[in-house]
Parts: C-alpha cells; sequence; structure tokens
C-alpha cells in the first residue's frame, strides 16, 4: 500500500499520466510487483480490468480541451459549431452508455477505440469501379462481377465482423498506405434519375471484399445470379481492417469511394459487348487478369474483361432464379448485424 502510493506519487511528479497511473511495461518492469498491487488496487476500485489502461500525458491531445470557438482561434468562421471537448482524450466518453464492443449493433451504441493512424496525402485512397460503367445495361439474372480499381488501399485485411466489428484503431503498411478492404453494396434506386436517398437498411447486393484482389489494387465481386430488372447504384464503402470507414489526413480532397448508376434489363448490353461476349471471355471475369501487368487500371477490370465477359450475352441466361441474392436475405443479415460475415451471396 505503502509502495504503492510512493509509486503514484513519483509517476505524478514524472507527469506520465493523468490518471489513476500504470506505467508503460518498457519503463517499469522492475517493479512488476508493485503493478500488480496497483492492478489489483485499481480493479478494485473502478472494476474496469486489466493495466495498461490510462492514457500517458503525452499522448493527451490538449486540442480536444477546447471548442474551437474561443476568442482568437485560428478559423473562426460564422456558423461554425462548438466541439465537444475533454481533458483526457474523451476516454470515458462511452460512460453510460451501450459500448459496441466489437458488435455491429443495430440499435446503436457507442465506441471508444482510437481512430488510429492517419495516412499521408500522398497515401489517401481512391477508388474507380470499373464495371458496371456509367450506362451500362446488365442482363437480368446473370451472374457478374462488380471491379473496382483501387489506389493507396493494402486490401485484403478482414477481420471477424461479428466479434471484432471497431475493436481496433486504423493503420497503415510500411509504405503509408492504410491497411484494409473495401466494401460493395448495391441498392435498388427505381430509376437512374430517382433523387430520392435509398433506404441504407435495404440493398440488394452486399460484399466486402476480403481478399487482395490482383495485388494491384484490382478488386471484384461476384453478383451470383445477377440482379432482377431495375435501376441500381453501386458504391464503393472503402474501410480500414476493422471495417470503420478510412480516415483521411486533410477534409478537402477527392472522395475515396466511387458510385455508378446503372441498370438492369432483359437484354443488357453489358458494358458495350454486343452479341459476341465468347466464351472464352466470360472465363476471364474471376481471374483478376493475371495477364493485366501493364494496364492494371484500364484494360482488365473495363470494357475488355469485365463489362463483355462477365454478364455477357454469352450465357443468355434470362431465367428468373437468380432473385435470390436481392433483397430479403441481405437485409437480414443486415439486420441482424452481420454483414460483412461470409453469408451465401458474399462468398462463395
Ligand atoms: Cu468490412
Amino acid at each position: 500500500m505503502l509502495f504503492s502510493k510512493l509509486f503514484m506519487l513519483a509517476l505524478g511528479f514524472a507527469g506520465i499520466s493523468t490518471c489513476v497511473s500504470v506505467p508503460q511495461r518498457s519503463e517499469y518492469r522492475s517493479v512488476s510487483a508493485l503493478r500488480r498491487l496497483e492492478d489489483r488496487q485499481k480493479q478494485a476500485a473502478t472494476g474496469n480490468g486489466k493495466g495498461d489502461n490510462c492514457v500517458p500525458a503525452n499522448l493527451i491531445q490538449s486540442a480536444s480541451a477546447k471548442t474551437g470557438q474561443e476568442p482568437g482561434t485560428d478559423g473562426i468562421k460564422p456558423g461554425q459549431a462548438p466541439s465537444d471537448t475533454d481533458n483526457n482524450n474523451f476516454v470515458n466518453f462511452c460512460t453510460g452508455q451501450k459500448i459496441t464492443n466489437g458488435v455491429q449493433v443495430t440499435g446503436g451504441s457507442c465506441n471508444g477505440i482510437p481512430m488510429g493512424q492517419i495516412p499521408a496525402t500522398k497515401n489517401m485512397v481512391a477508388a474507380m469501379i470499373t464495371f458496371p460503367l456509367l450506362g451500362d445495361e446488365v442482363t437480368a439474372n446473370q451472374t457478374f462481377n462488380i471491379s473496382v480499381q483501387t489506389a493507396h488501399l493494402d486490401a485484403g485485411f478482414f477481420v471477424n465482423p461479428t466479434t471484432n466489428y471497431y475493436t481496433a484503431p486504423q493503420a497503415l503498411n510500411k509504405d503509408g498506405d492504410i491497411i484494409g478492404h473495401c466494401h460493395v453494396t448495391i441498392q435498388s434506386i427505381g430509376s437512374l434519375r430517382d433523387t430520392t436517398p435509398p433506404d441504407p437498411a435495404k440493398f440488394a447486393f452486399f460484399k466486402g471484399i476480403d481478399d487482395a484482389g490482383n495485388g494491384k489494387g484490382l478488386l471484384q465481386a461476384q453478383i451470383a445470379d445477377g440482379l432482377p430488372v431495375g435501376a441500381y447504384r453501386a458504391c464503393t464503402m472503402m474501410s480500414a481492417r476493422n471495417h470503420q470507414p478510412v480516415l483521411m489526413p486533410v477534409a478537402q480532397r477527392g472522395a475515396q469511394d466511387d458510385c455508378v448508376k446503372f441498370e438492369v434489363k432483359e437484354d443488357g448490353n453489358d458494358g458495350k459487348a454486343g452479341g459476341d461476349a465468347a466464351a472464352g471471355k466470360g472465363k476471364a471475369k474471376g481471374a483478376n487478369a493475371p495477364e493485366g501487368k501493364e494496364n492494371a487500371g484500364n484494360a482488365q477490370a473495363g470494357n475488355a474483361q469485365a463489362g463483355n465477359a462477365q454478364a455477357g450475352n454469352a450465357q443468355a441466361g434470362k431465367g428468373n432464379g437468380g432473385a435470390k441474392n436481392a433483397g430479403d436475405a441481405n437485409v437480414g443479415k443486415m439486420e441482424s448485424g452481420k454483414v460483412d460475415g461470409k453469408a451465401k451471396d458474399q462468398k462463395k
């Protein structure tokens, strides 16, 4: 008890932390016994479990203590809102609320995990959907791939969405790119010129793409059995590893995501394929274009491969057996909070 008090006093002098203090492992190995004692004390006092759960003073962001509207502050303009403030990085922000705790909580929750590493401007994520393209008419009820060319996303990193949703901060790889994955989501919008925001709880197709695609940023998701006739909006949702939306270093920038509106028709042009989408081309769709070294962005995902082949008229399938990945199944998954999982439409 006495040791512990002396220890905390010493830490206070050292300015290590602003809360009930737990030393850094590397610095205080020799006092592990004291740490254990202190941890036990802290658990008894707060019931919040194991140690190392204080924020060192040098990691406290002093800017969070201010609203941004203090007289003389840079950047003030009329109409700005005052920021919430906290002297301790909002570490207790979720007090009294349901915490997210790794689950996709459909009723809402509070997540206290830090935002994490933010890339440099030269590493900002960008994306372009390469199929379908604007004006494309995809053939109904016929399997096709949505393809996305990404830049500066270290794709292929996808944590367990059932237990680790938002449980860790955004992280960067050694090149400074965000480690994560891309989701694609397709919603029915009634018509191409409809202006009503679609209900986010309803979608015709969703997938978290958990692989690295062709290794050059080209990612694909297969829409098995295609979509029913209609007008659709397909969008990307770029995310870090724990499914959180990617965070960028500056506000003024180009978007990290892309959306495209397209139609599904009984007789689609499937990316201007005409009537000659050969079976051979059709096979190229899932292959991630191994040949496409020099033109990763254009040819492979563009009209040539993704367009013609995948949805092409070759299969001529106009059957109605393909409606099953529209609507209900996926919506159901969303309601159960496991949208990102390996459900029927999301992973073969
Ligand atoms: Cu995800």
